[in-house]
């Protein structure tokens, strides 16, 4: 079993703020069982890592220069060979996983030295558990200085053994020799540790998953359908771009159409059901429209007898003229 050690460097705080929505799972990470998430959790620093990074940076550019195409953080991944984390009882392993946890952050405080470490935080929603870790490389001296940390074949390898020997206790060896880590990216090393189980239950799932049909959507059912059979054909596709020649594959693929053709006689019932939903909602509309009618009609109505009223009342004024002339006075009572 090896000890593994990955480092990626980020020149910018916005950098780390997109590793924020890996760390959350605030963008969609289709390697990470969603029923494990829960396990994740912080071990040590700052939920927040590129405020805080920003916050240090900016105290630091108060007093010193930071050279364009800086390097402003160090992320690590830490990790151990898959067996580490599933040999042995559940007991024994929540155990080892606690201590193997804090060598982890004994190390970057002896390395980085605790004010500098930002942020700490373990996944066990991928294939492997690891932690995923923030730094901002502020040396003894003070400086930002990735170089006196990262710099050059000696120093990763240096890493790489200093590393190893802090994990020796827990039976762990040093990774392949040969194999820097200035070579490896952090996504190589998604590839490495997450690469063989990308295609997890959880992605099936969500691959053949029918979304549920809008209320405007159920109007025209039958194209809904057509729509949702391209998506999850799509999906699936997507799935198993690049690594269908994997026979372990083909048992995963079966179980995706079973999967699929049972989602898809869930949906004709929904449609079924939908088909009564739809024609009440019909009626409904029908019911509203007359409704909405008729009170048209009446208001159209009332305006017409408003009309007719307004000449009625004239034409009665008009009449009540004519019948009764106004007086013209005195001159009547004389003819009288
Ligand atoms: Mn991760």
């Amino acid at each position: 079993m090896h000890s593994i050690i990955r480092t990626k460097k980020h020149n910018s705080v916005g950098g780390l703020k997109s590793r924020q929505t890996h760390t959350y799972r605030t963008r969609d990470t289709p390697n990470a069982d969603p029923k494990k998430a829960g396990l994740n959790r912080l071990l040590f620093g700052h939920t927040e890592y590129a405020q805080i990074a920003q916050k240090i940076l900016d105290e630091y550019a108060q007093k010193h220069k930071i050279r364009e195409n800086a390097v402003v953080a160090i992320e690590y991944l830490l990790s151990a060979s898959p067996e580490f984390f599933e040999h042995g009882a559940t007991y024994e392993n929540s155990e080892k996983l606690r201590d193997w946890c804090t060598a982890q952050i004994d190390f970057l405080k002896e390395k980085h030295g605790e004010r500098n470490i930002l942020c700490m935080y373990l996944h066990m929603d991928e294939k492997t558990p690891h932690i995923e870790a923030y730094v901002v490389p502020i040396d003894h001296r003070g400086k930002l200085n990735c170089r006196g940390f990262l710099g050059g074949s000696k120093k990763m390898t240096e890493l790489q053994t200093d590393y190893a020997n802090a994990m020796g206790k827990f039976g762990l060896t040093r990774g392949v020799q040969g194999s820097p880590a200035t070579h490896t990216t952090v996504k190589q090393f998604y590839a490495l540790i997450e690469g063989r189980n990308r295609i997890s239950n959880a992605s099936v799932e969500k691959a053949v998953t029918l979304e549920k049909p809008k209320v405007t959507e159920m109007l025209s059912i039958d194209k809904f359908m057509e729509d949702q059979q391209k998506k999850v054909r799509k999906n699936v596709i997507d799935l198993f771009k690049g690594i269908v020649h994997e026979s372990k594959l083909i048992p995963l693929a079966k179980k995706i159409i079973k999967n699929y053709e049972k989602e898809q006689k869930d949906m004709e019932r929904e449609k079924f059901q939908h088909g009564k939903e739809l024609k009440s909602l019909k009626k409904q509309l029908d019911a509203q429209a007359r409704a909405i009618e008729i009170a048209e009609e009446l208001r159209e109505e009332n305006t017409r007898l408003k009309d007719m009223l307004e000449k009625a009342v004239k034409m009665i004024q008009q009449l009540e003229q004519k019948i009764n002339p106004p007086k013209p006075p005195k001159k009547n009572e004389l003819t009288r």
